[in-house]
């Protein structure tokens, strides 16, 4: 057993369900620290959590506390990562970071990978990916996301990438990478507050015991990296797709006036569209989040069957 290990520290649920085979799904935490406003971020993490029992899998939402990698939060370390201005927004380069200092860490779609490899999670639910940002050939904006999923075997379901992002590109990279991107219920891959991004999809697969038998395939060939399962928002809470695209335009505008750069960007951009939207945005990604843990808890349920 790898060092690393000494890091890591499972709560009772999820130590449980490891010594009894019973599926796991991973969550990440800077959805609910940098992602949403406080209080609809820890009752949304709630409610994903209770979704995913009802599917029969047991949660493990992932962060760092106290030195650790914590897999699984009680309800008291969700609060904390709601409400603390201290928990940093880590991905991979922070890792080492937050875990030697013994800060607060909420786990980017990277981070959280990682964690999930190293606890022998396979699935791992969130809303959006983190992507190749627009402008990127100026800014060398490229979220660490993609190439976390170069390399680390999880598959990601999630409702696609944000048209802040520059989905062609994101695609291109992925492809690139020889990441498989899967399209549940549609031909083409999701963008995030709309079911369309415009773009195809490498693989339209519906039900989850093919998304699972694609990836014990992949796996089992040695084909070492992860999978974003892209599942749609459902038509009813979506966003007007001409209205995001305004409103990301604004939002972009604004972002690169005031010069936020770095980390700071996707943060920046969520809470503006949140504020020009009047909350419409919160509501269709709270939505798509849960929508996500039904297809993820069913996921990791067919890949143990
Ligand atoms: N997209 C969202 N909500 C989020 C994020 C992305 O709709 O909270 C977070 C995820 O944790 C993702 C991260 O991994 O932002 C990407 O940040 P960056 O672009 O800085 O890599
Ligand atoms: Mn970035």
């Amino acid at each position: 057993m790898s060092t690393l290990h000494t890091f890591i520290e499972y709560s009772a649920e999820v130590a449980a369900a490891r010594a009894a085979g019973t599926p796991i799904v991973a969550l990440e935490s800077t959805i609910i620290s940098h992602g949403m406003p406080y209080p609809q971020n820890v009752q949304t993490a709630r409610d994903v959590e209770q979704i995913i029992r009802n599917g029969g899998a047991v949660p493990a939402t992932i962060a760092v506390l106290d030195g650790k990698i914590r897999i699984g939060l009680s309800e008291a370390e969700l609060e904390l990562l709601g409400q603390s201005p201290e928990a940093l927004k880590v991905s991979r380069r922070d890792l080492p970071y937050v875990l030697a200092s013994g800060k607060i860490g909420a786990t980017t779609v990277a981070a959280t990978m990682i964690c999930a490899a190293l606890a022998g999670i396979q699935v791992f639910v969130t809303g959006g990916i983190g992507g190749v940002h627009r402008g990127a050939e100026i800014s060398f904006d490229i979220s660490a996301d993609l190439q976390e999923l170069a390399q680390t075997s999880v598959a990601v379901v999630c409702a696609g990438a944000k048209s802040i992002l520059d989905i062609g590109l994101t695609l291109e990279y992925l492809e690139t990478h020889g990441v498989p991107v899967i399209a549940i219920g549609q031909d083409n891959f999701a963008a995030f507050y709309t079911p369309d991004s415009g773009f195809k999809a490498d693989f339209r697969i519906d039900a989850a015991a093919d998304q699972a038998r694609f990836l014990r395939t992949k796996w089992a060939l040695g084909l070492a990296g992860g999978v974003v399962i892209a599942n749609p928002v459902p038509a009813e809470q979506a966003m007007e797709r001409a209205e995001i695209e305004r409103i990301t335009a604004q939002a972009l505008a604004e972002a690169a006036a005031q010069g936020i750069a770095g980390k700071a960007v996707t943060p920046y951009l969520l809470a503006r569209i949140k504020a020009l939207t009047e909350g419409r945005s919160l509501a269709t990604n709270i939505a798509l989040v849960k929508h996500n843990a039904v297809a993820g808890a069913r996921l990791a349920v067919a890949l143990v069957a």
